[in-house]
This record gives structure tokens, C-alpha cells and sequence, in this order.
């Protein structure tokens, strides 16, 4: 008898713990088994029994160039060829760090980790040993990676489970981060008023993905931006999601705004397992071997995930000019699905920017953590359901972003809007 998705992953529960190696992929929020994937090309995902979906989740980001880009796919196999790890540098390491800091001018020097998890753990451990401060601050529902000191008041599967924070971390860490409402600039002033001299960094993802997409409001990252520097915090843009995202550099570039480091992952491995950390020359010497604060990588810049990023940027350098047709597709999509549940009756509010949006499932706005949370959670996991259904691969949810990519096209967001449309006759 054919397996399905449910009996693999009871299969997969015998050995993996929760049946998963990521929890949101457990479909815990929404109900039901998660779907095994066979394989994926372009922007459409296959499943173990054959069915193809629209994929608007990529991998959570990485596949902006859509999956297995021949070009991507090529360097990452003749790479292999030559060798797959050597625990030694390479040109490609220098390569790619010439080409990020000219790309994103704030970082002067880079270093390369394994994930965007290692790569925020670096940043704050760097920003306590060059400030001699050991408080943090982070916003409510940003999600910076699973480090003990980040995983407060978090975003991503911390609040897709509904767990305030985790076991497992001692107290007198938690305590030493405290967490703001993100787009408050009232509440910002108070904190620094009240923390400002203890304060090592606040750490912030300048466009919110992991409580569902919430841009910044107008002047808030310029208001961050200035209490920091006037209180001797380093600033840390978290841009593992936004690296790369909207135009070629880190949304940064776009606002203008240069923070003291950057936290990179996704794009700039092309789906391989990447990090990276970069910033302020001053700061970034503070690392070993030239300073004293450790980070290391038994992985660290491997060759493969140094080509397959390399690979990738080249190709998104080449296309720079189209990044805003890619915004444009997204909201198309939007908009027309906004109309769609509008007809239908049911109060949704689509966040948007760029190729990253999410539909809440509440009459909106919703412009920080506490007003994501008013969503109706169940009503989304019927439309997950209802667009998995109809052909349509949606995060599983309601606090995660969708991303567009360079593979979608017209044809697929038709297809996806039809989905839609079959979906609400249903709801
Ligand atoms: N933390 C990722 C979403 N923000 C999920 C990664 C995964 O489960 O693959």
C-alpha cells in the first residue's frame, strides 16, 4: 500500500523528536499532518504522493531564485567535487565577504557562520564585549534564532506553540534582555530613559517576518536609530530574512539607515545552511583570533554554501533592476486576495511589503505583536487547510511570512488566487 504524508510521519515521530527537526514545520498551529516533500523546482513543491503546490514559503526565505536554480545547482556540484569541507580558508570565503560589504556599505568587516541563529548569538555576545554592558533589547514577537538571551517574548514557533518563552533558560539571563512593542517609539524613549546606560545592543528586525510581516512606521528606525547612538548602544539589524529580500543589499540600503552590525543568513546561502555576521570595523576586531570575544565554526564558510551563496548573489546582482517587479507581483496578489475575502465576507488584513506578506485573519491594523495576536487563529488554519487543498503552500501560520520569488509567475499567482477563490466557496 502507498504511504502517505501521516504515515510518514508517524514514522518520523519514532525517531525525531515532535516527528520535526524545526517545530513550526509541524503543523502544530494548524492542525493535521505535515506534508512529506518530494521535491520542488522553481517556485512548485511536490509532495510524496506527486500533488504539486504553489510554494510561497521557499524554504522560510532562502529560495528567492526559486528551488534548484540550475545555475545554483551546478556551482554547489562541481564545488563538491573538489572537496566538501576543509576546516581551512578559501577564496571563496573572501569573495563572498567582497561581495556583501560592497553591497551593504555598513559592513566593513564579515564573518561567516552556519546559521542566522549563530550569527545573532555572535552579535550580542560581540556587542557585550565591546560595550562592557550586559542588558539587551529586542521588540515583542521579532524573532532572532533560538539563543538563550533572544528568546524572550519571541516571535516564529515560540509564538505559533503560544509559549511565552522557553525552559531551559535561566532566569538571570532572560532578565538581562528586555522586550519592547515594536513601532512604539514612546515606549523606546522610556526604556532608554530608564536602561539606556546598561544597555550592550538592541537587537531588531527592521522589517518584521517572524509575527507574521509588519513593516517599520515611519521614523521609527530613525528614532532607534538615534537612541542608540546616543547612549553607546550598538545597533543589530537582524536581516537573515531581509538580506537580499527587497533589492540587492539589506533593507537598509533602501531606508538608509546604517546599523553598527548586520545578521545575515537564507539568500546568502542560496538554501544551504549559511549565516553571517558584519559591521563596524572597530566592533567586528573585538571577534578572535584578532579579539577577544570567541565565535567559532567547524563549518564555518564551507565551500559549498560559499558557492551556492555566490552563485545566488551573482544572479540577483544581474537582476537588481527586476526586485521591483518582484514587489509588484506579491502585491497583485494581495490585493486582488483582499477583494476575494472582502466579497466573501470574511475581516482579513493582508500585510504586505515587497515579496513578504501575511494575511491576518482580523479586520487590522496590525502594526506590532499584541495586534497580531488578535488574529483568529482558527479561521486561518481553516484557510491554510482550504489553500493546501486547492494546490497552494502557505506557512502554517498565522505568525510566519510568505515570500514571493523570481520564479513565480503570472500563471502562478492566477493559479493561487484561484485556489483562493475555491477556498472561500468552502469557508
Ligand atoms: N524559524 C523559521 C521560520 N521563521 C522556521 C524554520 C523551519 O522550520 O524550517
Amino acid at each position: 500500500m502507498t504511504k502517505t504524508s501521516a504515515d510518514y510521519f508517524a514514522e518520523a515521530q519514532q525517531v525525531i523528536a515532535g516527528g520535526v527537526n524545526s517545530p513550526v514545520r509541524a503543523w502544530k498551529a494548524v492542525g493535521g499532518e505535515p506534508i512529506f516533500v518530494r521535491e520542488a523546482s522553481g517556485c512548485k513543491i511536490f509532495d510524496t504522493s506527486g500533488k504539486q503546490y504553489i510554494d510561497f514559503v521557499l524554504s522560510w526565505g532562502p529560495m528567492i531564485l526559486g528551488h534548484s536554480h540550475p545555475e545554483v545547482v551546478a556551482a554547489i556540484s562541481s564545488t563538491a567535487q573538489k572537496g566538501i569541507s576543509f576546516g581551512a580558508p578559501t577564496q571563496a570565503e573572501t569573495q563572498m565577504a567582497k561581495l556583501i560589504s560592497e553591497a551593504i556599505p555598513s559592513i566593513e568587516l564579515l564573518r561567516m557562520t552556519n546559521s542566522g541563529t549563530e550569527a545573532t548569538m555572535t552579535a550580542i555576545r560581540l556587542a557585550r564585549g565591546y560595550t562592557g554592558r550586559d542588558m539587551i533589547a529586542k521588540f515583542d514577537g521579532c524573532y532572532h534564532g533560538h539563543a538563550d538571551s533572544l528568546l524572550v517574548k519571541a516571535g516564529s514557533g515560540v509564538a505559533t506553540l503560544g509559549i511565552p518563552g522557553s525552559s531551559g533558560i535561566p532566569k538571570n539571563i532572560a532578565e538581562l534582555t528586555i522586550s519592547l512593542p515594536y513601532n512604539d517609539i514612546e515606549a523606546m524613549q522610556t526604556a532608554m530613559e530608564r536602561y539606556g546606560s546598561q544597555l550592550a545592543a538592541v537587537i531588531i528586525e527592521p522589517v518584521a517576518g517572524n509575527m507574521g510581516v509588519i513593516p517599520p512606521q515611519a521614523g521609527f528606525l530613525e528614532k532607534l536609530r538615534e537612541l542608540t547612538s546616543e547612549n553607546g548602544i550598538v545597533l543589530i539589524f537582524d536581516e537573515v530574512i531581509t538580506g537580499f529580500r527587497f533589492t540587492y543589499g539589506g533593507y537598509q540600503n533602501l531606508i538608509g539607515i546604517k546599523p553598527d552590525l548586520t545578521c545575515l543568513g537564507k539568500i546568502i546561502g542560496g538554501g544551504l545552511p549559511v549565516g553571517a555576521i558584519g559591521g563596524k570595523r572597530e566592533i567586528m576586531e573585538k571577534l578572535a583570533p584578532a579579539g577577544d570575544v570567541y565565535q567559532a565554526g567547524t563549518l564555518a564558510g564551507n565551500p559549498l554554501a560559499m558557492n551556492a551563496g555566490l552563485a545566488t548573489l551573482h544572479i540577483l546582482k544581474a537582476k537588481a533592476a527586476a526586485f521591483g517587479e518582484l514587489g509588484k507581483k506579491a502585491e497583485q496578489l494581495c490585493r486582488v486576495a483582499e477583494k476575494l475575502f472582502a466579497a466573501k465576507g470574511i475581516a482579513v488584513c493582508i500585510n504586505q511589503f515587497h515579496s513578504m506578506f501575511t494575511p491576518f485573519f482580523q479586520e487590522g491594523p496590525v502594526y506590532d505583536f499584541a495586534s497580531a495576536q488578535k488574529s483568529d487563529t482558527s479561521l486561518f488554519a481553516r484557510f491554510f487547510h482550504g489553500m493546501i487543498k486547492h494546490g497552494v503552500w502557505l506557512a502554517p501560520s498565522q505568525f510566519e511570512a510568505n515570500f514571493g520569488s523570481f520564479a513565480h509567475s503570472d500563471a502562478d499567482i492566477s493559479f493561487a488566487l484561484n485556489a483562493l477563490g475555491n477556498t472561500l466557496k468552502e469557508m
